[in-house]
């Protein structure tokens, strides 16, 4: 699928520009696209809006590909939109040459190379050292944010950024141009229209239906909710981006699977199989549906800012870690939603996460509340600054 130009998000706005500082960011790739997603989402800001220069060392060059499909998967060294791509070999492989950058981030806890540690406590001047975190909402993550801590055995000193939802932490990523973007899309028919063509083959469905996008693991519940929107009152046309509940969608529908840019129907509801985009495809996707089931942390983040409701599905981890994070993002996002419609809510993302059946007409018959809350929390969030920004910032009050 192509992207309509003018609704692509590219952080092209390079207004108070730094370009005399050079960023490394080391990404290792635990396990689908958030930990690379995140990281060029960043690396773009960095260079398009701070006009940093930037590297990224990555260790999966073919989760990044997805992403972003010109990306060559043999070159051991590309720049690609003005941004060095190194395929990283773990843990020791640090580049060609070591030459250490005024910042460096370490993404999500990944292990810098040792010899690129060394290098760095010979450098000169120590490097701005900041272990990017993963998202939580959760109130501690405020009090942890830019807390630093020394190296055992160097003079460095490493920061840990914790993005958050609330005040006091480092906010999640936004272009600059997205809410423009965004609304060139939503106020543009033809351009909808060229997305619907380009995406499905199809017009835009009529206005009576409730579109839905589908972003999610493997996922038990999803039975109950297809045969829901199969015998509902109302029309649902789900889109479902390749991946890994893909194959439940179709079983659903007899089929081992949907090819790209194939539909199938079952009642009042209609599938829409599309292939995986780049990064703004996917956001044009978002904006193109009504409700959007996403997960792990970056489409998650994305989806807020779409502005309609969705549907988490967190990234599960061991012990029912990430529960307490389903409940954080809640607190957040719920806050002033009306009782009733805030219950609604937690209940259908509770289900999506292993707590019981979720229930359409439950969820639905509190739209017009979970719409206006949507679009609401996105000004609230937008509040917090963007993270990139905020990052900017502070790497440049330790670089004075
Ligand atoms: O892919 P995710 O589940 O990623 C992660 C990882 O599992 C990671 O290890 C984990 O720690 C983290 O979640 C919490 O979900 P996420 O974060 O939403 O990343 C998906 C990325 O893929 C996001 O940048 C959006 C993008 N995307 C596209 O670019 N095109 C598409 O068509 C789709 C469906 C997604």
């Amino acid at each position: 699928m192509s992207s309509a130009p003018v609704s692509s998000v590219h952080p092209t706005d390079t207004t108070h520009a730094s370009t005399d500082i050079a960023c490394d960011i080391f990404c290792a790739v635990i396990d689908n696209f958030g930990d690379i997603g995140v990281c060029w989402r960043l690396a773009r800001q960095l260079a398009g809006e701070h006009g940093w220069q930037v590297r990224i060392f990555v260790d999966d060059l073919h989760a990044f590909q997805k992403l972003y499909p010109a990306l060559d998967t043999a070159r051991a060294r590309q720049t690609v939109d003005g941004i060095a791509i190194e395929h990283w070999h773990e843990p020791t492989h640090a580049g060609e040459t070591i030459e250490v950058a005024d910042v460096v981030i370490e993404a999500f806890g990944c292990e810098l190379p040792p010899v690129y540690v060394a290098a760095m406590a010979r450098r000169e001047r120590a490097p701005v050292w900041l272990n990017l975190e993963y998202l939580s909402g959760e109130d501690w993550v405020a009090d942890f944010h830019l807390r630093s801590s020394p190296h055992p055995r160097y003079p460095l000193v490493k920061t840990f950024f914790f993005p958050g939802l609330g005040a006091g932490t480092g906010g999640v990523l936004k272009e600059r141009t997205l809410d423009a973007a965004r609304a060139a899309f939503e106020n543009s028919p033809d351009t909808r229209a060229e997305w619907w063509h380009n995406a499905t083959g199809a017009p835009p469905p009529d206005a009576g239906a409730t579109v839905v996008s589908l972003f999610a693991y493997e996922n038990p519940a999803v039975d109950s909710l297809l045969e829901q929107w199969r015998d509902g009152a109302g029309q649902v046309v789900l889109l479902v981006p390749q991946g890994r509940i893909s194959g439940a969608v179709a079983r659903f529908f007899g089929a081992p699977s949907i090819a790209v840019g194939q539909h199938t129907s079952l009642g009042n509801l209609r599938a829409h199989a599309l292939a995986f985009t780049d990064q703004p495809g996917y956001d044009q996707l978002l904006w193109a549906s009504d409700i959007n089931f996403v997960r792990g942390e970056d489409s998650f983040v994305r989806a807020q800012w779409a502005a309609r409701p969705f549907v988490w599905h967190i990234y599960p981890q061991a012990d029912d870690a990430h529960l307490p994070k389903l409940d954080a993002a809640l607190a957040h996002y719920a806050a002033t939603l009306p009782a009733p419609a805030a219950a609604a809510l937690s209940r259908f993302w509770h289900a999506w996460n292993g707590a019981g059946q979720p229930d359409w007409a439950d969820f639905q018959q509190h739209r017009a509340a979970l719409d206006t809350r949507a679009a609401q929390w996105a000004q609230e969030l937008s509040g917090v600054g963007d993270l990139a920004g905020n990052l900017a910032e502070f790497a440049k009050s330790q670089l004075k």
